[in-house]
Parts: structure tokens; sequence; C-alpha cells
């Protein structure tokens, strides 16, 4: 798998967490100097508890920190986010307090084509991120989002309490659908599929642009993102996709947009879409063996697998086959995947051939390497393909060994 990507959450500073000039309360959405007006809902944002200024209830950046803050700032500053902290920090040339500023990272989108099954009780249908359970084709593709701006994208800790925290029942977290939004278009301009990424833990992936002597400070319990570092949606995650399955094959725009309510506070919103024009291709059988045309990632791709034997079994039987320690059966380094096969004929083990496939064996926690359980077919034999996680990284090595359970 890609790196984790614990549980949780966030919440945020709406409209009006802006340039609202200094000292007396009354600026912008502020209706009264109790902050009982329109932005109430974001002053019941997360609680921040740590050094510097101190918005008590929820995050203030709107210039009302006054009665608010403790202690409070002058009126030449904000009381933001910065580094992990809030602060007093000096205010912008026009006024605004420093706020983040996220953008959508062309050049790491790395879209592929790939079919994956979903059963009935799968998160992504509850989710409403696939139409339908079965095969479903998906554009896969990956969301790294920098924060540029003059502060932390500051989300906090998960509470009930916050509007803008929604939880998902079937994943058992906190998700903020506003983060990103999906939109495949035509070239008339006609909205061909959509998607959605519910964001469930926003945080310090990476450093952006590059390697700096700061550390990560926020994580799923406290989230953000600060200024210079940015966040990761890789093409393996559970939504992270457009379902294709009804799109007729051609070219078309990939359209992303993030924040699309604003309801995260950025100093810049016309950076917030991306346009990358996508080929969605024809759906023709596969070599399984031939490399990938591009670094690929997780079990459903349809290229890059090593053929690793041919093995008989009795028609019926319950067979385990795998390369995984910790379940006892085999032996792997690195992060393997697994794919059993029909027949010897590598255009016949596409996908939706396949007789079993794993990523993680789920034996422990941590194991990335793979077993699968499937029935022995009526032929008696079946190929056991193995492959690397991430093809760009092909230094996995897995060991296979495979034994009847019965009946
Ligand atoms: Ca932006
Ligand atoms: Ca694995
Ligand atoms: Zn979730």
């Amino acid at each position: 798998m890609y790196a984790s990507r614990p549980l949780l959450v966030l919440a945020l500073c709406l409209i009006g967490c802006d340039s609202a000039p200094p000292a007396v309360d009354g600026g912008g959405m502020d209706a009264a100097i109790a902050d009982s007006g329109s932005d109430a809902g974001v002053d019941a944002g997360p609680p921040w508890s740590g050094p510097g200024c101190n918005p008590t209830d929820g995050i203030e950046c709107d210039g009302d920190w006054t009665d608010r803050c403790d202690p409070g700032c002058a009126a030449t500053e904000c009381c933001a986010p910065v580094g992990g902290s809030f602060s007093c920090v000096a205010r912008t040339e026009d006024g605004a307090c420093p706020a983040a500023n996220i953008w959508v990272d062309a050049d790491r989108i790395a879209d592929a084509v790939e079919w994956r099954y979903f059963p009935e009780d799968d998160c992504a249908i509850a989710e409403g991120c696939v139409a339908a359970p079965g095969w479903r084709r998906l554009l896969r593709f990956s969301t790294w989002t920098p924060n540029t701006g003059d502060a932390d994208l500051f989300l906090g800790v998960p509470d009930d309490s916050v509007p803008y925290f929604v939880y998902s029942e079937c994943h058992m977290h906190y998700h903020f659908n506003g983060y990103a939004e999906y939109e495949l278009r035509a070239g008339d301009g006609s909205v061909a599929a959509t998607g959605h990424k519910q964001a469930f833990c926003l945080l310090d992936f990476y450093r952006y642009p590059e390697e700096d002597e700061r550390g990560v400070v926020y994580d799923c319990d406290n989230q953000g993102i600060q200024t210079g570092f940015q966040d990761v949606y890789g093409s393996d995650l559970d939504c992270q996709w457009v379902d294709v399955t009804d799109v007729t094959p051609g070219d078309y725009t990939l359209h992303i947009e993030l924040n699309t309510a604003h309801a995260l506070l950025e100093s810049n919103y016309d950076d917030n879409s991306t346009d990358v024009t996508v080929t969605i291709p024809e759906d023709v059988v596969m070599d399984v063996t031939a490399p990938c045309d591009r670094p690929r990632t997780g079990p459903d791709r349809d290229c890059g697998w090593t053929r690793e034997s041919m093995r008989t079994c009795t028609p019926g039987a319950t067979m385990t086959v795998g390369c995984s320690a910790a379940c006892g059966a085999g032996l792997c380094t690195g992060d393997t995947v697994m794919r059993i096969c029909p027949t010897d004929d590598p255009t016949e083990c596409n996908a939706r051939d396949a007789i079993a496939v794993n990523d993680e064996s789920g034996c422990t926690d941590a194991d990335s390497c793979s077993q699968t359980v499937f029935t022995c077919p009526d032929s008696g034999s079946y190929v056991v393909l193995t492959g690397h996680y991430d093809t760009a990284f092909p230094d996995s090595t897995c060991t296979v060994a495979a034994f009847s359970s019965g009946p």
C-alpha cells in the first residue's frame, strides 16, 4: 500500500475569515461583537489549544479576536495558524490576514484506467463513489495539494459539534466532503462523469517544493497543511477516481476543483481548478506480463505482472496461495501484489478474468505481503502472477507457497 493515512477529519473557516479591518468587531460577516453573526458556525470550529494567541472557541481570523483571543493581537496583526500554532502575525499590505493557498499539482495526476470489483457492501457504494456494485471501470489518479500560502491550512481536531465534519458510518471516521470535486468533460464541455474526494485526514504529507529542516506538525488528530508542505491523495485510495464504466472511449478533460465551497480559508481561490487532458482507452485485452507504459500501483492493473508458476490442484478444493511469512506460508520482501489466473495465457488474466487477487495478506496489520484464497477451478490447474505493489519501485520479492485446506 501507499503511505498510511489513519482516521479522520476536519472543519473550518468560512467566508468572512478574511480581511476585516482590525480592532472593533463589526467587519465582514460578523454581525455583532459577541460574534453571534453569520459566521457563528465557524466560531464553533474545533478548539485550538497551544501556545500563542488562542481563539478560545475555535478559529478566529476575521478581526474579532479582541473578545476571543487570550492573549489578543494588536490591530495590525492577525491571530493566524503558522507552523502548527496560532500566533499574532502581521497583516498583509491590504489589511488581510495571512492565509493558506492550496492548488493541484498537475504534474502528479498520473491518471490510469482500470477495472475493479465492488461487492454490494463496499463502502464506495454507500459513499456514492461508484454507480453500482460489480465490475466498474475507473479513471484513477492522484491529487497532490501543496500549500504555498503565507499561513497554514488549519482544520483542527475532529469534533461532532463542527458542521463541516460529516461522519461516515461505513468508514467509521469523519469526512470533509468539499475538499475536491472531479468532472470528466467532453470536448463540447458537457459533463461525461463526476467524482468527489471526501478528505478524511488532511495532513503534512511531504514538504513542498523541497526538503527543509521543519518537521511534520499536522496529523489525523489535529489536521491541516503547513505552509511549505503538501498533502497527497494517492490513486490507490478509495474514491480517488471517476467512474467511467459508461463513458465512451476517447479524449476528455479531467477537471479537478479544490475547496469548492471555500470552507477552508485561502488567500487565493482562483488557482483551485486544474484541467488535464485524459484518454479513456478502448477496453482491449492486455498482455498482463507486458511492462506498464507508466508507473502503476496496486493489484487492479493489467500490466507489469510476472508469471510465477503454473500449479495443479483438486477441482473444488479450497486453495491458499501466498508469499507471506506473517501468514505462515511463503516469504516476501517489500510490498507485493498477487493474482491467480485460470489459464497460462497472459491475455486471459485481465482483472475481470482473475480467479483471485490480493495486495495485503491481512494476517497482521503491517503485512504488505500477499495471500489469496480461492476454489480450485474445474481445469485442475491455475497460474500464479506476482508483482511489485508500485511498478516504479520494482524491489519486492515473492517466494510462493500453496496448500489445500479442503475439502
Ligand atoms: Ca488556492
Ligand atoms: Ca502488498
Ligand atoms: Zn472515509
